[in-house]
């Protein structure tokens, strides 16, 4: 049997190339060595406030999306978090064996949050333990995401190794699959921070026209060396360059080697052009489904029936194992 995916993408905004580069891109290319999940997780996405009309449009639209990237419905699982009520079953029952503890240290808590903690609300603060449910209900051994989402796997981990401890073998425990490159991919208009849709100002949107994507590259944020060298140090052409290598397969070395001498002009421009070339497919695959946007709906109705398929079992075994119904498998353990 080959090993479980599963991996999540929050309708917060217009995908992003970091999503793209750092998840979407790797979950289509595994889709043959994997038994595939995908899910555009709306429940996280309230975790932040959102105008209903948008929050709608956008989990279509990021469904379209990640078909329009290559998700193919015949390899891959492809649904909406809220169309499966398991994951917010589940999601309650792991919060009670949750220690608060484990939920402070998050660091994309304290980043969300910032100097509102005590307005947000709860649901941001309890956010690892809906993505724990979201991984654990499938029983998936995998979870590809970027780099950002590692220690939420590591909850993910803790949490399912807690459930077997207390209550005997259940849960299955997964391993996070971060891409050696292209995990964190970093905004634009400030490189110290990661590129994300909640933020558009330093954001490419893969629906960006070329001039758009043109624009925008142009006025990255660089620095005034004027060499180019793959070097972190230099945050902003590091991570022009790190685009440039995922899209171009060029190495380190040969990128320096191409660039010598020139200025970081030359890069932003193929850069640009490496990047419009990349989305172009993609959407015109995505134009394609917002002329037939009911070939979208009916992917994710036959997707949610099938996911709830999967989950019910799981939880139902959680269920049990806590107490809450009569086992119905004489071999259940003593407990
Ligand atoms: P938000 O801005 O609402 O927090 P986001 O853009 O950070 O959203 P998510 O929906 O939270 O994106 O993440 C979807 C996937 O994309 C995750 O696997 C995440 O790790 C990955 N990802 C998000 N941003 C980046 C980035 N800048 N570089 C690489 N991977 C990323
Ligand atoms: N928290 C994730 C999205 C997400 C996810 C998941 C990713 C929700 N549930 C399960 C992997 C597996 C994020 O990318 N911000």
């Amino acid at each position: 049997m080959q090993p479980r995916v599963f991996s999540g993408i929050q309708p917060s905004g217009s995908p992003t190339l970091g999503n793209y580069l750092g998840a979407i891109r790797n979950w289509a290319e595994g889709q043959d060595k994997f038994d595939n999940i995908f899910c555009v997780v709306d429940l996280h996405a309230l975790t932040l406030p959102q105008n209903p009309r948008e929050l709608r449009q956008n989990t279509w639209e990021t469904a379209a999306m990640l078909l329009a990237a290559g998700i193919d419905p015949d390899r891959s699982l492809l649904f909406v978090q809220s169309h499966v009520p398991e994951h917010t079953a589940l999601t309650w029952l792991l919060n009670t064996i949750t220690p608060m503890g484990w939920l402070n240290r998050m660091t994309q808590f304290k980043t969300k949050a910032g100097s509102e903690r005590d307005s947000v609300g709860a649901g941001l603060y309890n956010y690892p333990v809906l993505m724990a449910a979201d991984i654990l209900a499938y029983g998936a051994n995998l979870v590809p995401v970027g780099d950002d989402q590692k220690q939420h796997v590591e909850l993910t981990r803790d949490i399912a190794e807690r459930f077997n401890t207390l209550f005997g073998e259940t849960l299955t425990v997964p391993q996070p699959l971060i891409p050696e490159v292209g995990a964190r991919i970093m905004a634009l208009d400030d490189p110290s921070r990661k590129m994300s849709k909640s933020e558009p100002a330093g954001a490419i949107s893969l629906s960006d026209a070329p001039d758009v994507v043109r624009k925008k590259i142009a006025r990255a944020v660089t620095d005034s060396l004027g060499i180019v060298r793959f070097d972190p140090s230099q945050a902003g052409l590091y991570n022009l360059l790190s685009i440039h290598r995922i899209l171009s397969g060029l190495s380190p070395q040969e990128m320096e080697a191409r660039f010598e001498g020139q200025g970081y002009r030359v890069v932003k421009d193929e850069v640009a052009s490496l990047i419009s070339d990349a989305l172009k497919p993609l959407q015109d695959r995505y134009a394609a489904f917002q002329r037939e946007p009911e070939i979208v709906d009916r992917i994710l109705a036959e997707g949610a029936d099938r996911a709830h398929d999967l989950a019910a079992p799981t939880v139902r075994r959680v269920e049990e194992s806590m107490g809450l119904r009569a086992r119905i498998q004489s071999t259940a353990s003593a407990l």
